[in-house]
This record gives C-alpha cells, sequence and structure tokens, in this order.
C-alpha cells in the first residue's frame, strides 16, 4: 500500500527505498500539484535541522536580565530531561509570581497540515489545562476583513468564504469578473489545513470556456494567469477605493445603478451617496478625482463603469488590499459597488472575496466541521488583535481601541510559541526585535535554525509531519488522508505532543494533557468522532482501519451550484442577514457609534501614511506579495526557493524605467530602505509590475548583518510599518510600504548566512 503525506500545499506520494531513503512523487489524482513540496524531504534532512533542545548562553546565565541580545547570543545544547525540567521550572515561577496573564501563548502561524498535530491547537490545549494565557484573535491574512464583515453583512469571514459563488455557477452565467488586486494562480497552490486534489485553475479555466471576461486591476500583470488574457488596469498600490467610489459616482450621476436592490437589500445608501457626491465637506469622487488619486485615466474609469452595470458582473477583491492602511475600506466599498450593480445572490454576479487566495474559495462539495482536538477554556480574558504583538511587548498596561472596544495590553513576562514565525511574518523586524527583548523568557518549538530559533531562550526541536501519524481533515477540502510516518524523528527532534506531554508530566498534569492517549489512539478518536458528525450530512465513512490502509479517502461531492446570499436576495424577510438591519449595511449605525476617525459610518477614502500620491524621500511602492516557490518562510531552505534566488538573494522585481534611472540592471545586488531599515535583494527587471512600483515576496529567512545594520537576503518585513488598518480592525498593514532602491556597493554587501550552519556556533 502507498503512504500518503499531505501538506499545506497539496498531497503526495512517498516512495521509500532499500536503505529507507524516501522521496516524494506527485498524488495522481491531483493534477495541479505544487512542485516546491517535493522538497519536504530534502529539507527535512538538511543541515538546518535543530537537532535537540538547547538554551540561550546569555539567559542560562542570567535568566531575564541578559546583556546579551536575544538574535545575537550562542546556544548550549541539552537533555530533554534537563531543558524540560528548566522551562517547566519557568512556567510556574511565571505563573506564580505574576500570574497567567502574563504568559503570551497566542502562537500566530501555519504551522503543519496535520489534525492532530496541529502546533496550535497543541499549544491551547496546554495552556488552558495550566490555567490559561493572553492570546491572539484574527489572522494576518484578512484581520481587517474579519472584523468589518460582521457588522456589514452579518456573517463572520470563514462562513463568508464558504458562502462564495462556486466556480460552476460563475462559470454558466458570470460574463464579467473585475479582480480588483488580481487573481494569482500561485497563491491557490495552498489551503490551511492540507490540499488534496487543487481545483482553481481548473475553476477558472471553466469560465473562461464559459466566456466569462476578466479585468485584472492590479499593479503587477501577472496577479491574473496568462490563460484569462484579462485586460490589465494598473492602478496605484492602495487607491482601489478611490477608483470604486469613482465608479459609484458615474452610476449615480447617470442614474444608472440598481435603485430596487439598493432599497430592497440594503441600508445606508443615502447617507453614502451624499458622501460621494461631495456633500460631506469632501470632494466628490469624480473620474477625475480618482484619476489623480488611482492614476488610471478618465476615460478607462469611464469606460469601467459603462462595463460593470451592462453585464453579469462579479466584482472579485483579493485579500491584499485590505492589508494596507485603512484596509476595511476597500472591502466595504467593494460590496457597496456589487450592491450599486445589484447582482448579488444571482449566478452570475455579485461579490467575492478571495477567489484563488487559497486553493478553496469558488469550490462547491459541503463542507464538514470536521472534529479537532479538543481545546478545553482558556479562563484568561486578554488578549489582542493578533498584528499587535510588538505594540503589546512595547507598551504593557496601555489601552488600545479594537472593535468598539478599549482594551488593555497584558504585561507579558513569558512567550511561548510552536509552529509559526513572526520574524517571518510580523512588519517592521527591526523594532519587533527590540520589542521581543522584553519578555523575561521566550520558550520556542521550532524545527529548523531560522530566525525564530535563533531568537528564542528555550528551543524545543519540533519534528516535521513525515516524522509523525496524523490525519490530513481540513473542511475546505473534500479529501481526507492517512499521514503515516515515512522516517524516524529526525536527531533528537520531537513531535510539539511528545513536548508539551513533557512539560504537563513535570507540571503535574500529564493525564490530563494527553487523555491517557497516545499518537495514534488521538487520531482514531479524531476519526471516530468525526464520523459521527459526517453522518449529520449523510456520509459514512469507512472503518479506521480500512481508511487508515487505503490511505485516503475522498468524501462524495455533488457537484452543486452554490450562489452567495441566495436566499437572502429570493426572501429577505425570512432569511435576513444578521445586521442590526437584516441588510447589507452600506452605512452602519454600530460602526458609526464607535466615532472613530479612521472608520467612518460609511465607506470612504483616507489617504494612506505612505503612498504614491504623496512621495517625499522615499519614492517607490513597495508590495510583498505571497511567494510562488514556497509556503512564507517554510521551504525557503529547499531547493525551489533556493534556486529562484539572485546571488543567494531574494528577488525584487522592478520596471526597467525605475531600474534604467538608478542604473540597476538584471542580477544586481540592491539596497532597499527607508526609516525603518535596509535590505538586500537581487534585481529582476520586469514590465510586469507598473512603474513606481517593486515586488518583493515574503519568506526569506530573516538574517540581519549587525555590523552592516542590513538584512542581507531580502526580507521586506525589515521595510513594513507596523501600524494597524484602522482602530476598527487593527490589522496588518504590510502592503502599504514607500521604500528607495540603488545598487547595493561592494562596502554595503554581506554574505547570506542563515542557511550556513556555520554561522551557528554551539557552545558547549
Ligand atoms: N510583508 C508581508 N508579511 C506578511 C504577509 C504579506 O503579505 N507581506 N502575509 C502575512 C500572512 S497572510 C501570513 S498568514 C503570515 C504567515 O506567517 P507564518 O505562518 O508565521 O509563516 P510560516 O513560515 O508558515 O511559519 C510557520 C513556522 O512553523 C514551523 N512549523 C511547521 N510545522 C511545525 C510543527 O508541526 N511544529 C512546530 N513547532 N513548528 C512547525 C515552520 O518551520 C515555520 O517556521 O505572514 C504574514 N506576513
Ligand atoms: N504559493 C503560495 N501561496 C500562498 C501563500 C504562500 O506563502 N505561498 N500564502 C497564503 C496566504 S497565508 C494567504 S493569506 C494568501 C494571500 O492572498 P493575497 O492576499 O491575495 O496575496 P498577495 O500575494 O499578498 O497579493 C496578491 C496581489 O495583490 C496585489 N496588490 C497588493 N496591494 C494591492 C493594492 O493595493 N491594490 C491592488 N489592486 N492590488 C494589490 C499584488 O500585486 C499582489 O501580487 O495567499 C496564500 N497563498
Ligand atoms: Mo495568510
Amino acid at each position: 500500500m502507498s503512504k500518503y503525506i499531505s501538506t499545506h500545499w497539496g498531497t503526495y506520494k512517498v516512495n521509500q527505498d532499500k536503505e529507507n531513503n524516501i522521496s516524494l512523487d506527485y498524488w495522481e489524482k491531483d493534477y495541479y500539484p505544487t512542485r516546491f513540496g517535493l522538497s519536504l524531504t530534502e529539507a527535512a534532512t538538511d543541515h538546518l535541522r535543530i537537532k535537540q533542545p538547547y538554551i540561550r548562553k546569555g539567559w542560562l546565565k542570567n535568566k531575564g536580565k541578559s546583556d546579551i541580545d536575544r538574535g545575537k547570543d550562542t546556544f548550549v545544547p541539552m537533555s530533554w530531561d534537563e531543558s524540560l525540567d528548566i522551562a517547566a521550572n519557568e512556567l510556574l515561577k511565571t505563573k506564580n509570581n505574576f500570574g497567567n496573564s502574563s504568559i503570551y501563548a497566542g502562537s500566530y502561524g501555519w504551522a503543519s497540515a496535520g489534525r492532530f498535530h496541529h502546533a496550535k491547537s497543541q499549544v491551547n490545549r496546554f495552556f488552558n489545562h495550566f490555567g490559561g494565557f493572553s492570546s491572539s484573535y484574527q489572522s494576518y491574512s484578512y484581520a481587517a476583513a474579519q472584523t468589518i464583515l460582521p457588522h456589514i453583512i452579518g456573517l463572520d469571514l470563514y462562513s463568508t468564504l464558504d458562502e462564495h459563488n462556486s466556480w460552476n455557477a460563475l462559470s454558466d452565467n458570470c460574463e464579467l469578473m473585475v479582480m480588483f488586486g488580481g487573481m494569482p494562480l500561485k497563491n491557490s497552490k495552498v489551503s490551511s489545513g492540507g490540499v488534496g486534489k487543487h481545483s482553481t485553475q481548473e475553476g477558472m479555466k471553466k469560465c473562461v470556456l464559459g466566456g466569462t471576461k476578466f479585468i485584472n486591476i492590479s499593479p503587477l500583470k501577472n496577479d491574473s494567469p496568462e490563460f484569462l488574457n484579462a485586460e490589465h488596469i494598473a492602478i496605484r498600490p492602495n487607491t482601489d477605493t478611490a477608483l470604486m467610489l469613482s465608479l459609484a459616482y458615474i452610476l449615480i450621476i447617470n442614474n444608472s445603478y440598481d435603485k430596487d436592490f439598493i432599497n430592497k437589500y440594503t441600508v445606508g445608501f443615502d447617507s453614502f451617496a451624499a458622501y460621494v457626491l461631495g456633500k460631506k465637506n469632501n470632494a466628490p469622487c469624480t473620474p477625475e478625482w480618482a484619476s489623480n488619486i488611482t492614476n488610471i485615466p478618465i476615460k478607462k474609469i469611464k469606460n469601467l463603469a459603462e462595463k460593470l452595470i451592462t453585464k453579469k458582473t462579479m466584482i472579485s477583491m483579493s485579500w491584499s488590499l485590505q492589508r494596507a492602511s485603512r484596509g476595511e475600506q476597500p472591502l466595504w466599498m467593494g460590496i457597496t459597488l456589487a450592491c450599486m450593480i445589484g447582482q448579488i445572490g444571482t449566478a452570475g454576479g455579485g461579490f467575492g472575496f478571495g477567489y484563488s487566495a487559497v486553493n478553496s474559495t469558488g469550490d462547491s462539495f459541503t463542507k464538514i466541521p470536521w472534529k479537532s482536538l479538543p481545546q478545553g477554556k482558556n479562563n484568561i480574558k486578554d488578549f489582542i488583535p493578533v498584528a499587535r504583538i510588538t505594540d503589546m511587548l512595547e507598551k504593557p498596561g496601555e489601552t488600545f481601541d479594537y472593535d468598539g472596544q478599549k482594551l488593555k495590553y497584558p504585561d507579558i513576562k513569558l512567550v511561548y510559541w510552536a509552529g509559526g514565525n513572526p520574524f517571518h511574518h510580523h512588519q517592521d523586524l527591526n523594532r519587533l526585535v527590540k520589542a521581543w527583548q522584553h519578555p523575561n523568557t521566550i520558550i520556542v518549538n521550532e524545527i529548523w535554525w531560522n530566525a525564530q530559533a535563533r531568537h528564542a531562550d528555550i528551543i524545543f526541536p519540533a519534528n516535521t509531519a513525515l516524522e509523525r501519524n496524523d490525519l490530513m481533515l481540513n473542511p475546505r477540502d473534500p479529501t481526507i488522508v492517512a499521514n503515516k510516518k515515512s522516517i524516524d524523528s529526525f536527531a533528537n527532534s520531537k513531535s510539539d505532543y511528545e513536548i508539551f506531554s513533557g512539560l504537563a508530566n513535570r507540571l503535574g498534569f500529564e493525564s490530563t494533557f494527553t487523555d491517557n492517549k497516545n499518537e495514534m489512539e488521538w487520531i482514531e478518536f479524531l476519526w471516530e468522532e468525526s464520523k459521527k458528525i459526517a453522518k449529520d450530512f449523510k456520509i459514512n465513512l469507512p472503518d479506521f482501519k480500512k481508511f487508515w490502509e487505503n490511505g485516503f479517502y475522498e468524501v462524495p461531492c455533488p457537484d452543486k451550484k452554490k450562489i452567495m446570499f441566495e436566499n437572502f436576495r429570493n426572501d429577505p424577510e425570512n432569511f435576513p442577514l444578521k445586521t442590526p438591519s437584516g441588510k447589507i449595511e452600506i452605512s452602519s449605525d454600530t460602526i458609526e457609534s464607535f466615532q472613530l476617525k479612521d472608520c467612518l459610518s460609511h465607506p470612504s477614502w483616507f489617504e494612506p501614511y505612505e503612498w504614491l500620491g504623496k512621495i517625499n524621500k522615499y519614492t517607490l511602492h513597495l508590495i510583498s506579495n505571497q511567494p510562488t516557490h514556497r509556503l512564507h518562510g517554510q521551504l525557503d531552505n529547499a531547493s525551489d526557493s533556493r534556486k529562484s534566488k539572485i546571488k543567494d538573494r531574494e528577488p525584487v522585481l522592478i520596471n526597467s524605467l525605475d531600474a534604467n534611472k538608478r542604473s540597476i540592471k538584471d542580477d544586481d545586488i540592491v539596497m532597499l530602505y527607508n526609516d525603518r531599515g535596509k535590505v538586500l535583494a537581487g534585481a529582476i527587471l520586469s514590465e510586469d509590475v507598473m512603474p513606481g512600483v517593486v515586488v518583493l515576496s515574503t519568506g526569506a529567512w530573516f538574517d540581519p548583518n549587525y555590523n552592516l545594520n542590513t538584512e542581507v537576503h531580502g526580507n521586506p518585513n525589515v521595510l513594513t510599518n507596523d501600524v494597524g488598518t484602522s482602530s476598527l480592525g487593527q490589522g496588518p498593514t504590510s502592503h502599504t510600504t514607500l521604500i528607495e532602491i540603488k545598487k547595493a556597493s561592494k562596502e554595503e554587501i554581506a554574505d547570506v548566512m542563515i542557511f550556513n550552519s556555520l554561522s551557528f556556533k554551539e557552545n558547549t
């Protein structure tokens, strides 16, 4: 029987040779597999694996008061027994001296795809049994949307995603898909929790065959795959709201919007319209006004407005739009525009948020809420919106706004992280590195010697999905996979479950934490519980043994068409939305009652804090989008990602006009800089990116060179700003960043060290 492994980027067959060496092959049922995933086996055995527990030397000497900064220190190898004793003791001391709220275990991150070994579930279960912890809420992906969607359409983000018109509904009915932020195919390679068959490309192709036309409104031409043949409208980053407002203006002036839809299904249009027409002490949102902001010719804007209302139109927005200053606005405005077009609730139109952001959006199978690891209850109420971590560490006790509430930052003494990497995901890393020095103790479970491990005090070596048994049980994917352990744990690494069991043992709650179950017993438990849940959906999962032997199970999928808000459209009385008015809120009394300066009662244009409309020192807008050859920082150490580098640096795309002005040529090592930091990258001249914009994807392992005061590998988060989207959502704003770029001089260049095991001095 074949063995399989499921990952966030796909399912693979595991081959084993006579010497027990393993390699991966594409799963034959996945017609659009992800290449970079094949190199998991290589990364799982490379020299960057953490072989055993380590403790930072300065911390061991003088706990909490080390005079050497985290990130600059060396590490002492330790036995499991000793390191677990030390960590358990620190946890207990912190709990007794400062209380559980002084422990931050928000532990954001994608970790690995298995349901049982899901690191954050393990963290939550452990700390809930330990009396609770300060937690995090929201995601870096769509925090602004998570906050505003319930106010305007009465749905949480995940339900919104599940409601999306399916590809098979769109392909027969949609005439025009207007894609704000494009639909980058590379992003649909992944889905959190695992992918069976990649379906997005097929969905898009169906639409092309069905005659849908596409318009890609984005700073980057290749945000739309070539086969869509999209018309490209280059837009200045972060100005989509202004463009959409001007489209609304044209529809209002021409009296051509769908008044019936507005009256029947929405509230607050008049107040919004008054704003659009400039009757609220603001400039009217004319095409001329928007053209100045967006840099799109007036004629193009007028032409676009005409197309919108003469076709069955889907307004598609990428998640990236709201990872930006005032990120709530483009989403709210896009939904408002879709209301004015009047096709919400029909098969061919409406709005979408995140088609092709990950694999599952637009799929049509039944979503089943599979059983997950029971986590218990967190007795500590303190939490932060996830992207406010640096603020929290810098300003204990200070209050901040969030979704109409005033909250207080807890005073954090101990940080525990497993399955995420803030030195990948967080903005303004130089500021994070400083704030990261505040807690007394930082404990991290990590697989590789990336920056996350190198900035910890106690490092527990975690193993990879290849070294464990698990289930891929993703509610957003119809394939279930038996992840069978295919290699022994690398060196002295352990699973997060084993690590937390070891800590729980020392803290006196091992049997509560483990429930006296081993790995396989947990997996069987999850299967049996899920089997019961499946019955409610008239699905009979096979016996566990049979499933495990077979290696995967495909949940039957009726090819039904899904239409967002169909019931609401057909019968708004009986199927009202869960908003205060029961309708779509173009103006929201709730948000108005918060009295915020940065999020008004209806969609509005706010100048971003940095943008191309107001440049001084820094003249280029940096887009740090998702990487093509890896998942965030994961597998950056493997061959696909390494091969894509230029002179060992992350490639930065720059338009030849901007490059020529600065005498930058292909393959040059360049320096990107602003007031927040300096980064080296490798130049690629490209006409795909509009003039004024450069693209440096996220995920190059953070590699600061403190002598040069420069990050030498190409991590964009040294340059991005760390402020919330607004006091409503407090989401991250990585896509709002101005920089300058120049060819780096010899003196400004140093080698990339992060992949070099010699750069890490094991200090015995
Ligand atoms: N500039 C910029 N920054 C961004 C973004 C952007 O667009 N631009 N996007 C943001 C978004 S949307 C996201 S979701 C975040 C993603 O940020 P993260 O999810 O934090 O990034 P990953 O690199 O996936 O981090 C996962 C870490 O977990 C480790 N790991 C994997 N499996 C396991 C396991 O089983 N156990 C343990 N203990 N560890 C494990 C991996 O080695 C890796 O270091 O980044 C955000 N940051
Ligand atoms: N291969 C791969 N796929 C991934 C991931 C990965 O790491 N690797 N990460 C996954 C994760 S965690 C997430 S959250 C999703 C994210 O999905 P998205 O948020 O959609 O992804 P991004 O790549 O950040 O942005 C998509 C495009 O939006 C455009 N864009 C940026 N700002 C603006 C703007 O202001 N206006 C307009 N019109 N366009 C703009 C950029 O040109 C960019 O290429 O991707 C997922 N998919
Ligand atoms: Mo994300």
